[in-house]
């Protein structure tokens, strides 16, 4: 895909999702190479990375999953023009916390117009749920029934379907 010639050159983005589904680890992926860190900690609250990738400059918020920072975020969702929620692939027991998490974050009324990319991370790992299967655990055509939205799936760790994430916000992402 070319870019620059359509969609937005800089775009703000929520990586949300809960806890240890690898949100750090993909934003770390999705930055330039001389950018990226070796050890991914923890997120305390919430963390802004900037960084240019697909021609787009980006300001994403990776997020703690933990809802005791929550009061925090809608200060700042008004200028959130596009949603990355993160599930992990290989956490069956919890996807209808992740479900309550999603529709959490998407009942907020400032991001009723934003693209909503959920992406199906640690598809590497051996017997993960299938993207049919998390669809139906998350009811994701019922929950994103009035927002643009898709599904991939990705591996942080094997830096697989990234760029297609990206693509994929830049192009959904109204100017
Ligand atoms: N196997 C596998 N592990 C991953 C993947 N993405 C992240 N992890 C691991 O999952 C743990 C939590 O990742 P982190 O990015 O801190 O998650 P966060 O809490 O959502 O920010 C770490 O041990 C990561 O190395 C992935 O695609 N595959
Ligand atoms: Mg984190």
């Amino acid at each position: 895909m070319k870019f620059g010639s359509k969609g937005k050159k800089s775009i703000t983005a929520l990586v949300v999702g809960l806890d240890n589904s690898g949100k750090s680890s993909i934003v770390n992926q999705f930055k330039p190479k001389k950018m990226m860190v070796k050890e991914i900690t923890p997120t305390v609250g919430f963390k802004i990375e900037e960084f240019k990738a697909a021609g787009t400059s980006w300001k994403m918020y990776d997020m703690s999953g933990q809802g005791r920072y929550r009061n925090l975020w809608s200060k700042f969702y008004q200028e959130i023009e596009a949603v990355v929620f993160v599930v992990d692939a290989s956490d069956r027991l919890r996807m209808v916390v992740a479900r309550e998490e999603l529709k959490t974050v998407i009942e907020s009324p400032e991001l009723s117009r934003a693209p909503v990319l959920v992406l199906l991370n640690k598809t590497d790992v051996a017997g993960h749920e299938d993207s049919a299967t998390v669809m139906d655990l998350l009811e994701l055509p019922q929950l994103l029934a009035s927002h643009t939205w898709t599904m991939m799936s990705a591996s942080a760790v094997k830096d697989e379907g990234l760029e297609d994430a990206l693509s994929w916000i830049v192009s959904s992402v109204r100017t």
